[in-house]
């Protein structure tokens, strides 16, 4: 297992790399190039220089989080090919440069959706929040408005303001597409870009949706393990994994997380894992938490033990965390709670291994 943080390059992160290496037990980072327009490729030049830096503070990179799926892909157009393309050439170049993991997701439209960026909790710390029916009463484009306005001058992951203008007419394309429609898309991208992956030795790893549940009258695609176990079977091969997010995946109460751990993890289908812990106040509105059990919903415990029983070998990062401290930060991803988080999780870590030796596991 390999713990590490996500950071963003070229200046567009108010943590320095060099702070990150002083995170205990902390090995690498998940990057992504935000600056490269969605559907382009990633030269393989921009990677290496972005991977330099990484080095030269003293840690690795080898998760990319996230190359963006181009929305023509996502609505099966007949232009898709020509991004399909540039995908699997991306693919091929973070191989080149050292990248064993690609995280990614195929939501339409919506990258995730929340209610407000800096919530108050009763400590007087700030979270992402999640309220149901202010989301359905608004529309996705004045969200992101709101949320960006709220971001603190960060651009948001997924959130570019490129493509704001597009939501309302993309939302208006979804309702026609059902979503067995919308899984033959998926299938055409992943039998295009999983050979790919297999070649460059990256593991494909697809996100969650975030919430889980349907919205707006968008496909639902990665929402729980029946759908889950029916992406894998879609390209069965181990460069086609998940990356599970307690966070998202778990928003919904009816997903056993230390279940779908040990799942994934027994069939070496899930290359990376988001621990992050959430506060429901009903099964549809949540607070993001701290990442210890006694603060939210999920048993961390539990979940780590699943994934240390099961043979999990991969990488681990603390998810979003709380705004404390006076910290000033992207929304979700100050250093001083993600580095709590992830401190946490490895002591868990150490306190199963020690506690439970490991069992063979097959191959
Ligand atoms: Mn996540």
């Amino acid at each position: 297992m390999k713990m590490i943080m996500r950071w963003f390059p070229h200046g567009d992160d108010s943590v320095p790399i060099e702070y990150i290496r002083q995170v205990p037990g902390v090995s690498g980072v998940a990057v992504m190039l935000s600056r490269i327009p969605v559907g382009e490729v990633w030269p393989l030049e921009a990677v290496v220089e972005v991977r330099d830096v990484v080095h030269a503070a003293g840690l690795e990179m080898e998760v990319i989080e996230s190359v963006n799926i181009h929305e023509d892909i996502k609505k099966g157009l007949p232009t898709r090919d020509r991004y399909i393309e540039n995908y699997r050439t991306t693919i091929h170049n973070l191989g080149q440069a050292g990248v064993k993991c690609l995280c990614y997701n195929f939501m339409p439209v919506l990258d995730w959706a929340r209610s407000a960026l800096a919530h108050k909790l009763p400590d007087n710390s700030t979270v992402l929040s999640y309220r149901d029916a202010e989301v359905r009463a608004g529309n996705p484009a004045e969200m992101a408005r709101s949320m960006a306005g709220e971001s603190g001058g960060y651009s948001l992951p997924g959130w570019e303001p490129e493509r704001i203008p597009a939501m309302a007419a993309d939302i208006e394309f979804y309702q026609n597409v059902a979503q067995n429609e919308y899984w033959k898309n998926m299938k055409y991208f992943l039998d295009a870009v999983v050979p790919v992956a297999e070649e460059s030795g990256i593991r494909m790893a697809i996100h969650p949706d975030d919430p889980p549940w349907e919205l707006f009258g968008l496909p639902k695609v990665i929402g729980n393990l029946e759908n889950i176990r029916k992406l894998l079977a879609l390209h069965d091969s181990k460069a086609n994994g998940v990356t599970m997010c307690t966070g998202s995946l778990g928003a919904d109460q009816g997903n056993d997380m230390p279940a779908i751990a040990r799942e994934l993890a027994a069939l070496d289908r899930l290359p990376f894992v988001h621990l992050r812990n959430v506060k429901h106040l009903t099964p549809r509105d949540f607070d993001e938490s701290a990442h210890l059990s006694q603060c939210g919903d999920h048993d961390m415990f539990a979940i780590v033990k699943a994934l240390y029983d099961s043979g999990f070998d991969g990488y681990i990062r603390p998810d979003h965390g709380r705004m404390i401290w006076g910290e000033e930060a992207r929304p979700g991803y100050g250093l001083y709670d993600r580095a709590l988080g992830a401190n946490y999780i490895l002591g868990l870590w150490e306190a199963v291994a020690k506690m439970t030796p490991r069992r063979a596991v097959a191959s």
